[in-house]
Formats: structure tokens, C-alpha cells, sequence
């Protein structure tokens, strides 16, 4: 944003969605007015303020008018409903929340409401049509220090508790930086987001910020679909955009079918948040015209990318490779023992990877040393490439958005009808994965079905996209084979004979 002053800068536009187009000078002084604004409500520097907004041109100009003033965004996502926003905003504590009103038919100004009526801390509700009318006078706000907190980003988890995850401003930055040398991103960089924007993908792999950082612009698509993000790709002339696999694959069989849409101005498309199979990744390059660039990244930290000049069975075949060389890995077994085979559970440190979250939550995602145990199941190639394999059985990577097995099951076992009950990933062939939940019936004459389990979790105010897809009734769960019944290793069980039933 330093840039933004720049006279060769201040009139290029620096961010536009389907309504508003800013330019850096406009940014840069709503950013001023915001920041002042909501400092004349109360909100202090190191204040959390939750933030569940759509992809608009407000989203930027909120995030960095926190940034401006020292306060902290806590990035929620639209699709979250009231028992995600009131963990996140406890665990925060936070002090506000900036939402869209009624957006795509929900009434997200009565979630807010709700969700302050049960957290304490929460003194400010503000829909995203009041924006305009908090800003103020801008004035001087005393700069944060590059070694602290900037914002909070939400981890894909693997509990029912929220884990919020702590990114610094010279750390993220860092991420950024290297991020836009790996990427090729500069001035004329035309980054679409397609993704929620408030994804760490979408935010910074390169991201929104590395297209600001760039001096570039940031063009924000309120879906996916093609029908709404290409007509954006031809008027902006967009040349980067990062996705998960089920909207590659969306786009490469539309462009295969033949469109008339022009997306030529495409040059590059990343691909991330889940595997993409080998055999789609074959065939994004040639139906867009673009070079296909793979992403394997987590909030937590590690980026890894495959590069732009790499041969083409490395992009379409791997997950790429750290974009510091100062990102350290280590490959270990289940009992945390280093590995000499090349494949293993992945852990990492580095100058962007986390050491550990907000407020000391979770302290087994990281060795004794510190270092952040990502879960994930890697192989390392001879040049040096990731090749993600999978994961523990206590996570579901739903076409890139994380579901945790153990919250999903903490709230179907809330149900009349559920006995006891184990929240396992099935393999699907356009999201990846999709969650299958074994049950164990009350009534085993009235076993629960799926419309009800999923009205069930619905109203215990679950996102839409953590609600179980099947629903399998058991008379009992496998054996462990250890004494004590571990849900961990039962779900692993139920996991592997999953498979197992699907490749017969
Ligand atoms: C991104 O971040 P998160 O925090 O939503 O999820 C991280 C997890 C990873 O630990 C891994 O399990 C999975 O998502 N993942 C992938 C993957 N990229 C992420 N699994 C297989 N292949 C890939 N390419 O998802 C994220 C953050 C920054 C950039 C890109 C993705």
C-alpha cells in the first residue's frame, strides 16, 4: 500500500468487482476513512474484528483499513453459520463483526445478532451498506510492528475447536513477496478471485495481496460458475487465477465443449486446496491456452508451487516444491520418528510457518522442537517435488474445503436418533472427497436417515458444506484391536475399508 501514492500508480485501478471499480488513489483514501472510522466506533489497535464478507471491492478496502489501523481481521467466510462464527468470534474474543445484511437470500444481519447475543465481547454489528457511513476524517494511526499479529486466518482443523492461526505482518508479507517471484506476478498482473476471497489461497498465494503488492489489479467474482467469472475475464482482460480441482474441472469442460466467452488473456491457472488428479491437471493447459500451475499450501504457513518453466509431467504430476528456500521438511511415521523412505507424514518450519495458534490451541499439531505437523501424507520425489498422498483419517478435504471428522460427529451425536457415530472421508470423483458418516442407530427398527441428519446439523448452525453427503447405519464398529476404542483409529478403519469397498 505504500505504493498506492505512487503518481505512475494512483489512477490504475487497483481492484474492481461486478459493481465498483477503485482505483489505487480511491483505495488509498477509502482505506484512510475506513480506518479512521472505525476507530471513532471504539476499535482499538490488537482489537479482533470478524469479518464475513462476500468477494466485493469492500472486502479490500475493510482488510486494510484494520490493517491500517492496528486492528485485527479474523477471516470468516460467508458460507459459516452460527456455531462456527460463535467459535471463532469467542475464541478471538472479538469486539465486532462487519457482514453483508441479507446476501443470497440469508439474513446474515440475524446470524450476526445471534452470535453477539452469545459472545460478551462483541460491542459492534456492522452490515457492509454502513461502511459508507463509519468513514471519517482519515488521520495518523500509529504503524504496527512488522513482528506482530496482522490478522487471524482460520485453520481447516481437525477438532470441533477452532483453531485461529496467528500471521505477522513480515512474515506474511515474506510469503507474499516470494510468493509474486514464483508466480511472475507484476504491475500487469490481473489477478480474478473466484475463490472466497477470504481463503489464504485466494488472499495471498499470490493472491489479492500479491497483485497490490505488485501494483497490479485485483478483479473479484462473485462465483465461480463460468457463466459469471468469464464475462470478468474478458472485461478486465485477467491474466491469473487460483481454484480447487471441482472448479478446474468445471472450467476445463466448458472450455472443451467450446464457449464464447473469450478467456485469452488467461496465462496462468493454479490449482489447489485438494489433489487434483493427474488426469485433469493433463487437460487444464490445453483446453484454456493457459500454463497450469499446481499449489499445496495451508493457512498454518508452508506454500509450496510448481514453477512456471517446469517440464510438463512435474506440473501435472506433482504439487510442486517450497517457494523459500528457507522452508525446512522433514518426512516422519505415525509415532513422529523420521522416515528414511522417501514418503511420510509431512512436518515443517520455515520463516512463515506458524509455531503455534492463538492462544496455545492444539499443542499436538507441533513437534517439541516446533515444528508444524501438517497431517499430510507426502512423497518427495529425487528433484525435490511433493507429491501430496493423503492424510490421517480425522479430516475430510471436501474439493478443498476442510471438514472436521470429530465436530461433525460431536454434533450428530447431539441427535435422539444416533447412538454413537464416526465421521469418515469417502472417495468422490468431483470433489475428491465427500464425508460419510457411519451411525449406529438408538432404534436400530428407526434408524436416522440423511435428510434428517442433515437437518439436524443444519440447525445446530453448521456450514452447508460440513453437513454429511451419506449416511451408512452399522450394528457396530470395526475393532480396533487396542484395548482402549480410539475414534481416531476407528475412523482410519473405516477409512481404509471404505476404500477398500469402492475399488471392488
Ligand atoms: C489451503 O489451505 P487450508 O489451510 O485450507 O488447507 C490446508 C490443507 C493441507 O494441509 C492439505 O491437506 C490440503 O489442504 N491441500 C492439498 C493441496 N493444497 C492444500 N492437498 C492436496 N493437494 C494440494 N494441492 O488449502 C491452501 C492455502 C494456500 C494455498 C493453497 C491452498
Amino acid at each position: 500500500m505504500a505504493r498506492a501514492h505512487d503518481t505512475d500508480l494512483a489512477d490504475r485501478i487497483a481492484v474492481a468487482d461486478p459493481d465498483r471499480t477503485v482505483t489505487y488513489r480511491r483505495l488509498a483514501d477509502r482505506v484512510g476513512r475506513l480506518a479512521a472510522g472505525f476507530a471513532d466506533l471504539g476499535i482499538e489497535p490488537g482489537a479482533r474484528v470478524v469479518l464475513q464478507m462476500p468477494n466485493t471491492v469492500a472486502f479490500v478496502e475493510t482488510v486494510f483499513a484494520l490493517f491500517r489501523l492496528g486492528a485485527l481481521p479474523v477471516f470468516g467466510l460467508p458460507a459459516h453459520r452460527e456455531a462456527e462464527l460463535v467459535g471463532i468470534a469467542r475464541a478471538a474474543d472479538a469486539v465486532a463483526i462487519v457482514h453483508p445484511g441479507v446476501h443470497q437470500g440469508f439474513d446474515h444481519a440475524a446470524l450476526a445478532q445471534s452470535v453477539a447475543d452469545r459472545v460478551d465481547t462483541i460491542a459492534h454489528l456492522i452490515p457492509i451498506d454502513r461502511l459508507d457511513e463509519i468513514a471519517a476524517e482519515p488521520r495518523t494511526h500509529a504503524p504496527s510492528n512488522p513482528s506482530d499479529v496482522a490478522f487471524l486466518q482460520l485453520s481447516g482443523g481437525s477438532t470441533g475447536i477452532p483453531k485461529l492461526i496467528p500471521r505477522t505482518h513480515d512474515d506474511y508479507l515474506y510469503s507474499v513477496w516470494r510468493s509474486n517471484e514464483v508466480c511472475g506476478v507484476d504491475a500487469d498482473t490481473v489477478y480474478l478471485v473466484v475463490l472466497p476471497v477470504a481463503h489464504n489461497f485466494p488472499m495471498s498465494s499470490p493472491g489479492i495481496l500479491g497483485a497490490i503488492y505488485a501494483g497490479g489489479t485485483v478483479v473479484l467474482s462473485p462465483s465461480p460458475a463460468p457463466s459469471v467469472a468469464w464475462p470478468l475475464v474478458e472485461r478486465h482482460r485477467a491474466t491469473m487465477v487460483g481454484m480447487v480441482p471441482p472448479i478446474a474441472r468445471l472450467w476445463t469442460e466448458t472450455a472443451e465443449r467450446g464457449s464464447a466467452a473469450d478467456v485469452s488473456s488467461l496465462q496462468t491457472i493454479q490449482v489447489g486446496g485438494a489433489r487434483c488428479p493427474d488426469e485433469l491437471a493433463r487437460r487444464i493447459g490445453p483446453a484454456l491456452g493457459v500454463t497450469l500451475q499446481q499449489v499445496f499450501g495451508m493457512a498454518e504457513g508452508l506454500v509450496c508451487y510448481t514453477r512456471l518453466d517446469d517440464p510438463i509431467d512435474v506440473v501435472t504430476s506433482t504439487q510442486g516444491r517450497p517457494m523459500s528456500p528457507l522452508d525446512q521438511l522433514r518426512l516422519v511415521d505415525e509415532d513422529g520418528e523420521p522416515v528414511s523412505v522417501g514418503r511420510g507424514f509431512l512436518e515443517v518450519q520455515g520463516p512463515y510457518t506458524i509455531r503455534g495458534y492463538w492462544g496455545g490451541a492444539s499443542p499436538d499439531s507441533f513437534a517439541d522442537d516446533g515444528w508444524y505437523r501438517t497431517g499430510d501424507v507426502v512423497e518427495i520425489t529425487d528433484r525435490g517435488d511433493l507429491i501430496v498422498r493423503g492424510r490421517g483419517g480425522d479430516r475430510i478435504n471436501r474439493g478443498g474445503e476442510k471438514v472436521s471428522a470429530e465436530q461433525l460427529e460431536e454434533h450428530l451425536l447431539g441427535h435422539d436418533g444416533v447412538r454413537d457415530v464416526i465421521v469418515v472421508a469417502v472417495d468422490d470423483a468431483y470433489l475428491g472427497e465427500r464425508t460419510c458418516a457411519y451411525v449406529i442407530a438408538a432404534a436400530p427398527d428407526a434408524p436416522p436417515k440423511l435428510p434428517e441428519l442433515r437437518a439436524f446439523a443444519r440447525s445446530r448452525g453448521l456450514a452447508e458444506w460440513k453437513l454429511p453427503d451419506i449416511v451408512s447405519v452399522v450394528d457396530a464398529f470395526p475393532e480396533t484391536g487396542v484395548g482402549k476404542v480410539s475414534r481416531k483409529r476407528l475412523r482410519e478403519l473405516l477409512t481404509a475399508q471404505t476404500a477398500a469397498a469402492e475399488k471392488r
